[in-house]
This record gives C-alpha cells, sequence and structure tokens, in this order.
C-alpha cells in the first residue's frame, strides 16, 4: 500500500445527527431533543471529531421544512451540545436564515448541500458570518435528482463545478481556508454508474487543493453493490467507502457509526504509515 504524505494521514470523523423525523436512516429516531443530546454524547464518546446537526432530510422526495422549523429542530441541540462540549458544530441546511440561528448558537460550520445556491443571499450570509462552509455537488434539486442525472465525465463534471463554487465563493468574500469541497455522493448521481466512478476518481477532488469531506454513510450505492442491504444494514459498505476516502486523501467522513469507523480509519491509517 502507497504511504499517503503526512497532511492527508489523519483523516478526521464527522458524525451525524439528524433531528427530523424522515432522514433515510435515522430519521426518527432523534427528533426529541433528550434522544439527540444522548445521541450526541455518544458520539463525541465514540471519538467524534465534529457533529454535524440536522434538520431537513434531503432523501428524494422528503418534505419541505420552514427556516423557523428547522431552526426550533436544530438550535436548542446546538445550545445543548455547546454548553457541555467543545467539539465543533456544523448545521446542515440550505437555508442562510438557519444558518445565521445555528452559528449564533455555537456552530462554526455551514453544511450546505446546495454549495451556496439555494437563496440570493446564502454568498453573502456565509462571507459576512465569517464560518467554515461545505460546498458539495449536486445535480438538480433535492425532490427529483435521483430521476435521471446524466454526466459525460461525472469526476470532471464534479471537479469542474466543485473549482466553480469554490471561485464564486472567494469572490463573495468566503475566506480559502474555510472552505470544504465535497462530491456529494448520491446527490443527483445513478447508485453505481456515476457514484462509483466518483468514488474511484476522488483523487482528482482532493487535488483540487481544498478540504474535501465525504459522505457515503449508509447510502444507496451500497444497497445497489450489495442488493439487500436495507440502509441500516450498509456499515461494512459504509467502512469500505469511507476507507477508499482515506486512501485518495480526503480530509473527513461523515458517518451516522462513528465507533466503527474511527476504529477502520485508525487501523488503516497505522498499516498505511507502517
Ligand atoms: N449526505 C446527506 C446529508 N447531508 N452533507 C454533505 N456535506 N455530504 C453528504 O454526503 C451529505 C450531507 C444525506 O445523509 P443523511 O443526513 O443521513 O440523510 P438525510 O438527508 O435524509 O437527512
Amino acid at each position: 500500500m502507497s504511504r499517503p504524505p503526512a497532511a492527508t494521514r489523519t483523516v478526521k470523523v464527522m458524525g451525524v445527527i439528524n433531528v427530523t423525523p424522515d432522514s433515510f436512516s435515522d430519521g426518527g429516531r432523534f427528533d426529541d431533543l433528550g434522544a439527540a443530546i444522548l445521541q450526541a454524547r455518544r458520539l463525541i464518546a465514540e471519538g467524534a471529531d465534529r457533529l454535524d446537526v440536522g434538520g431537513e432530510s434531503t432523501r428524494p422526495g422528503a418534505a419541505p421544512v420552514s427556516a423557523q422549523a428547522e431552526i426550533d429542530r436544530v438550535v436548542p441541540l446546538i445550545r445543548a451540545i455547546r454548553a457541555e462540549s467543545g467539539i465543533p458544530l456544523s448545521v446542515d441546511t440550505m437555508k442562510p436564515e438557519v444558518a445565521r440561528a445555528a452559528m449564533a448558537a455555537g456552530a462554526t460550520l455551514w453544511n450546505d448541500v446546495t454549495a451556496l445556491r439555494h437563496e440570493a443571499d446564502s454568498l453573502g450570509t456565509a462571507a459576512a458570518l465569517g464560518c467554515e462552509v461545505v460546498l458539495m455537488h449536486m445535480q438538480g434539486e433535492p425532490l427529483t435528482m435521483q430521476a435521471e442525472p446524466r454526466y459525460e465525465d461525472v469526476v470532471a463534471e464534479v471537479a469542474a463545478f466543485l473549482a466553480d463554487r469554490a471561485e464564486v465563493a472567494m469572490a463573495a468574500g468566503v475566506a480559502r481556508e474555510r472552505i470544504w469541497l465535497d462530491p456529494g455522493i448520491g446527490f443527483g448521481k445513478h447508485r453505481t454508474r456515476h457514484n462509483l466512478p466518483l468514488l474511484a476518481g476522488l483523487d482528482r477532488i482532493v487535488a483540487l487543493g481544498f478540504p474535501v469531506l465525504l459522505g457515503v454513510s449508509r447510502k444507496s450505492f451500497i444497497g445497489a453493490v450489495a442488493p439487500g442491504a436495507a440502509a441500516d444494514d450498509r456499515l461494512g459498505g459504509s467502512i469500505a467507502g469511507a476507507l477508499a476516502g482515506a486512501a485518495a486523501g480526503v480530509a473527513m467522513v461523515r458517518a451516522h457509526d462513528v465507533r466503527e469507523t474511527v476504529q477502520a480509519l485508525a487501523v488503516w491509517q497505522a498499516i498505511a504509515s507502517a
């Protein structure tokens, strides 16, 4: 196995908490504040480097949520975690209003699956907040993105999109060192024809020169490769995807199963640097 450069050997883990009734794998499990706080404590104890709090599902067909309803879901949890832990927190939202409320409550990273395209003031809000941002690739809109995604060369197109969004964000005043890129596995991509080549070509996204966040946890491409594996039965495939990301040099993986992901990455890293 090739030895990864020192700067890319320590892959961080972002634990996911969805305070939603309908997220594709953990919907309804943490939409009660008490259950969400317990889950946050658990993910921190399991070794999460960051936590990502979401109040709206992005799965195809998920019901849209108003900004106020989203704020009511995520802000109490962000406040509660902030009161007892210094772990960096992000908010998974497309809405500038929600990002503003989350940052005021103690989050420092805006994870936007639309790469700051959802609303006219998304870019200006990110610049004014001075927060870190995740710019993620998605073809189409969450509701319809899986209808008929098309690419000539998925890796080249995703890389070009992310490079362009980083330029646009910097031109709007977002500092270069606050930008993360994410290829958006499962967002407007055919389960195998697009997600697998994109995962195989992750090094070309890493080569853009920004830290890369990768979300493969429990996603449907795993169920396509391993038929019959339901969303809560995809741990092995999720870890395989995380390790493929680590080998390509991603900086962080987004995971529901933090304990197992941290362990897999630690062993991979120990082997890679032996
Ligand atoms: N995937 C999901 C949600 N947010 N954000 C980034 N940056 N990258 C991802 O791959 C990503 C993301 C989908 O997973 P989940 O949050 O579990 O489900 P849902 O959107 O249904 O709440």
